[in-house]
């Protein structure tokens, strides 16, 4: 028999062909409410779930800039604003071609569940652009960051829609659009974070989402009676998330073995210790180069570049812990089962949705310790949150102080995932925590507004 879920699912298919990883993350979370909206008919009444599938506003526009040759280029920007109820809009912009509204409406919902597993008042948003940063002059991302800001300064704003980094956004780019921001408003305010220190910026800020999904693993592995010392890792990306990630990792005596990008991943069997570590952020922050230079700079280790196939050997090598941290979907079932065989306990995402529904299955029923993006990187926009509190006190937080707020924050996280898993019947599914706990926040939220 269809259930209420399974219709909602089907009308969401319905009214959205075509933008697969949304449908993938509707897909993924709805199911796992049934038991509550079966148990809440106020939340049926009131249409949550077909309203939490339905972006609030989607801005799309037109961003013309010019390269360095003097040619004219047209990308398209856009700006999801998912859901308000717990907070202002929130949530990070990506410039990489594969940017379309389907991936975005994905990350803008994704956003709504994990800040509401925050704690802290935010809402959920997601934007961005098909622009390609990389093999781009730094008067090129200038211009095209420029002409971005041009359009979506008017829908934005610190109590409106606050933005951030996320692929092919960092620091740079950052300060490129709130330049842009304040010279065309006038207002020096907190309408982006991930700022720089001396300009409003958050100490920790940079490492938050690497550091936070070490510290998710570790409350994982405390369940156990475990933890990260000795542990060999496998991580992949080589951007934000994967350095600070590789960073803490180091720093809590683990084994960080492994780094990739979209080129291919280099495995490291000696590990990737600090030294190692400052110089692929210089190749990756300062320089710009390829995660394949790594193998030639350092003996022992090999690369083994990008090549289509059913599965990615990264996740072949034996190792007691994974850290996808580069995108969407680079775990799929193979991979998963790959990497239950050959041993591995723990599986932290740091990227958004890295698992297939396939390979989220498989880690769920072989009972390993599965902690799904939403919760375990919500550190990145947790901090974020913490860098608007600032801004609005006009202070600036020491980085012991933040650091300690975004431990006891992933410890909450953790804990509140893990007792929401039990109390409805699945003790240690994260996956079921994370989303019933997120969704209970906003559904709460939205039936006391009562926007109708
Ligand atoms: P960066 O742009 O700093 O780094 C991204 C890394 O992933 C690069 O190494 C990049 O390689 C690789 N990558 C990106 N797309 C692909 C692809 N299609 N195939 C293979 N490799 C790819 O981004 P972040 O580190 O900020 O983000 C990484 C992940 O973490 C994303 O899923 C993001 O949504 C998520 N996240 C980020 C947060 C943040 O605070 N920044 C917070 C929470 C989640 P290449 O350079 O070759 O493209
Ligand atoms: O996916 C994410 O949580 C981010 N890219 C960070 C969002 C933010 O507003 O800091």
């Amino acid at each position: 028999m269809r259930t209420y879920v399974d219709s909602v699912i089907a009308a969401v298919e319905d009214k959205n062909p075509g933008e697969t990883e949304f449908l993938q993350a509707v897909r993924e979370v709805y199911p796992c409410l049934a038991a509550v909206v079966d148990a809440r008919p106020e939340y049926r009444r009131a249409k949550i779930l077909e309203r939490m599938a339905e972006p609030e506003r989607v801005i799309i526009f037109r961003v013309p800039w010019v390269d360095d040759a003097g040619e004219v280029h047209i990308n398209r920007g856009f700006r999801v604003q998912m859901n308000s109820a717990i907070g202002p809009y929130k949530g990070g912009l990506r410039f990489h071609p594969t940017v379309y509204l389907g991936l975005l409406k994905f990350l803008a919902f994704e956003q709504v569940f994990k800040n509401a597993l925050t704690t802290l008042p935010i809402g959920g948003a997601k934007g961005g652009s098909d622009f390609d940063p990389k093999h781009r002059s730094a008067g090129e991302v200038r211009r095209f960051c420029q002409s971005f800001m041009t359009e979506l300064y008017r829908h934005i704003g610190q109590f409106t829609d606050v933005p951030a980094g996320d692929i092919g956004v960092g620091a740079r780019e950052i300060g490129c659009l709130f330049g842009q921001y304040k010279r065309i408003t006038n207002q020096f305010s907190g309408v982006l974070t991930g700022k720089g220190l001396e300009w409003g910026g958050s100490a920790i800020r940079p490492e938050a989402t690497g550091y936070g999904a070490v510290y998710f693993a570790q409350e994982m592995l405390a369940t156990r009676r475990d933890s990260l010392e000795g542990k060999t890792c496998l991580v992949s990306g080589s951007g934000n998330v994967a350095q600070f990630t590789v960073e803490k990792l180091i720093e809590v005596g683990a084994r960080p073995v492994t780094l990739s990008d979209s080129g291919g991943f280099i495995h490291d069997p000696d590990g990737i210790d600090r030294e190692k570590l400052d110089w692929v952020m210089e190749l990756k922050n300062v320089r710009r180069g390829r995660i394949r230079q790594y193998a030639e700079q350092f003996r022992g280790s090999r690369f083994v570049p990008a090549a289509p196939g059913d599965s990615n050997p990264l996740w072949s090598i034996p190792a007691d812990c994974a850290f996808p941290s580069a995108t969407q979907n680079e775990i799929n079932g193979k991979d998963a089962a790959n990497l239950i065989s050959s041993g591995v306990a723990v599986v932290t995402e740091g990227a958004n949705m890295p698992t297939t529904p396939e390979g989220a299955e498989l880690f769920i029923a072989s009972g390993i310790l599965y902690g799904p993006g939403k919760a375990a990187n919500a550190g990145g926009v947790a901090v974020s949150c913490l860098e608007m509190a600032q801004d609005s006190e006009h202070l600036q937080w020491s980085r012991e102080q933040v650091d300690e707020r975004l431990r006891s924050i992933m410890s909450s996280i953790h804990s509140k995932v893990s007792a929401v898993a039990a109390e409805y019947g699945q003790p240690g599914n994260y996956v079921l925590g994370a989303n019933i706990a997120g969704f209970l926040r906003v559904a709460t939220a939205m039936l006391a507004e009562d926007v109708l």
